[in-house]
C-alpha cells in the first residue's frame, strides 16, 4: 500500500472536518500530538496477553514496563488500589466488571438509557440485557434530577447484587458517596462508571467515586482527553478476578500501543494546565447551556454542572434528528438525544446533546460559545421555517478558524 491509496486522502478529508467544523459532540476530544503518534508505533505490531510479567508471548520485556508505568501513572492520578489498563472500550470494562462479580441472572440496578444512562449498563438489546436482569432508575419528572431516595427505594425493593452509577447523558454532579450509601444498605456492590467526566474527576472537579466503588470504570477518550480505549479501577480484593474477566474472561490479546497513549494521557492529567483546562470546559456548557437558554430553548435539569448539557427542542417542531441533520450540513457537529420521558424513539429523539470538551480543547472561550449558540438557534429557527441557511456555514469557518 502506498501513500497514493485512496484511504490516506480520505483520512485527510476527515482532518479537514475536524479542523474547519465545530465539534459539540459531547464524547468526543481532540488527542495530543504525543498520543497520536504513541497509536502510530511500533508497539501495534507487539503481540500482548496476560497480565504483566505473566504474559504468554515472548519479547515482552520492554511492554512490561510499558503498561507497569501506565497502570503506575492511573494509580497516582485516581489514588486507585488496582488499575486494569487493558479493556479496548468502556463498554468492555463494564461487561469485564459483570463478568468478575456476578453470576448469569443476578439483578443489577443501573440508569435507564432514555433518561440519560448506557446501552452497557443492561439495555435489553444488549448482551448485558439478555444475561443479566436489570432493573433501571431515571430521572424525577419534577426535576430532571437523579432521586437518591427512589433509587433507594428500588434497591430495597430488588436488592441488586450491583448497582450502577454512571450516564452518558446526565448534565449534573453524580453523589457517589450516596450511592456507595444505597448500595452498602442491600448489600450490593457499587460500579462508578465515569466514561463522561474522568477529566472532571481527574481535575478534582467533581466528586471521586474511588473511595466509594467497589469498581470505577472509564473511557479514556472523552473528558480525559486520551486515546480511544478504557480502564478499571477497583479495591484490591477484586484485583486478580478483574484481571482474569478482562483477560481471559472477555478480551484477547492488549492493545499496547493504545496502552501506552493512556499512558500519556495520564501524565498530561497530572499536568498543572489540565485542570484550567477542564475548569474552562465546564464554564463553556454553563454559557452555551444560558445562552440557549435565553433565546428561548428548554435545558434539562435547568442547567449543567458538566462538559455537556441537553437541549429540549420539541418547541420547534421539529425533532432530534432534523437538528443533528440540519447543523451537520453547515459543519456544526452535534448528536440528537432523547430526553427523560420522551415520547419519540432513540432514533428520533426530543433533544440534542451538546458537550464542550472538544472545542475547549482548541481554545474556545465564553465570547466563541455564545456566538455558536446563536448559530445554532438560526440555524435552526431557518430549518423550522424552511428558510435557507446553508450560508450559515461562512460563519462556522470563521470562528473555526480562529481556533487552534
Ligand atoms: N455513546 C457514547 C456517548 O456518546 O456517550 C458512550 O459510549
Amino acid at each position: 500500500m502506498t501513500k497514493k491509496d485512496v484511504l490516506f486522502a480520505m483520512v485527510d478529508q476527515e482532518c479537514q472536518r475536524q479542523k474547519k467544523g465545530i465539534t459539540l459532540i459531547a464524547s468526543e476530544n481532540y488527542a495530543s500530538s504525543n498520543i497520536l503518534h504513541m497509536l502510530g508505533s511500533c508497539l501495534m505490531n507487539k503481540y500482548v496477553e496476560g497480565a504483566v510479567g505473566a504474559r504468554y508471548y515472548s519479547g515482552c520485556e520492554f511492554v512490561d514496563k510499558i503498561e507497569q508505568e501506565t497502570i503506575n501513572r492511573f494509580k497516582t492520578l485516581f489514588q486507585a488500589e488496582h488499575v486494569n489498563v487493558q479493556p479496548h472500550a468502556g463498554t468492555q470494562a463494564n461487561i469485564a466488571v459483570y463478568l468478575s462479580c456476578l453470576q448469569p441472572g443476578d439483578t443489577i440496578l443501573s440508569m435507564s438509557l432514555s433518561h440519560g444512562g448506557h446501552l452497557s449498563h443492561g439495555h435489553p438489546v444488549t448482551l448485558v440485557g439478555s444475561v443479566y436482569k436489570v432493573i433501571s432508575y431515571g430521572v424525577s419528572k419534577k426535576d430532571e434530577l437523579l432521586d437518591y431516595d427512589e433509587i433507594e427505594t428500588l434497591a430495597i425493593q430488588h436488592k441488586p447484587k450491583l448497582i450502577v452509577a454512571g450516564a452518558s447523558a446526565y448534565t449534573r454532579e453524580i453523589d457517589f458517596k450516596r450511592f456507595a450509601q444505597i448500595a452498602h444498605k442491600v448489600g450490593a456492590l457499587l460500579l462508578a462508571d465515569i466514561a463522561h467526566t474522568a477529566g472532571l474527576i481527574a481535575a478534582k472537579l467533581h466528586q471521586s467515586p474511588v473511595p466509594y466503588a467497589d469498581f470505577v470504570t472509564m473511557t479514556t477518550h472523552k473528558t480525559l482527553r486520551g486515546p480511544r480505549g478504557a480502564i478499571i479501577l477497583c479495591k484490591q480484593k477484586w484485583a486478580t478476578k478483574i484481571d482474569k474477566a478482562v483477560m481471559p474472561g472477555s478480551q484477547g490479546g492488549t492493545f499496547m500501543h493504545v496502552v501506552a497513549a493512556k499512558g500519556i494521557a495520564a501524565a498530561e492529567a497530572m499536568d498543572s494546565n489540565f485542570a484550567a483546562y477542564q475548569k474552562q470546559v465546564i464554564i463553556n456548557a454553563q454559557a452555551m447551556a444560558k445562552e440557549l437558554q435565553s433565546l428561548g430553548y428548554r435545558i434539562i435539569s435547568g442547567g449543567t454542572d458538566n462538559h455537556m448539557f441537553m437541549c429540549d427542542i420539541t418547541h420547534l417542531g421539529i425533532n432530534g434528528k432534523q437538528a443533528e441533520h440540519a447543523l451537520e450540513s453547515i459543519g456544526i457537529f452535534v448528536n440528537r438525544n432523547t430526553i427523560p420521558f420522551d415520547r419519540k424513539s432513540p432514533m428520533l429523539g426530543s433533544g440534542i446533546r451538546i458537550g464542550t470538551a472538544a472545542i475547549t480543547t482548541r481554545g474556545a472561550t465564553v465570547q466563541d460559545v455564545i456566538k455558536i449558540a446563536h448559530l445554532i438557534h438560526y440555524v435552526l429557527q431557518a430549518y423550522t421555517s424552511g428558510q435557507k441557511y446553508a450560508d450559515f456555514s461562512l460563519q462556522v469557518s470563521e470562528i473555526s478558524a480562529k481556533l487552534s
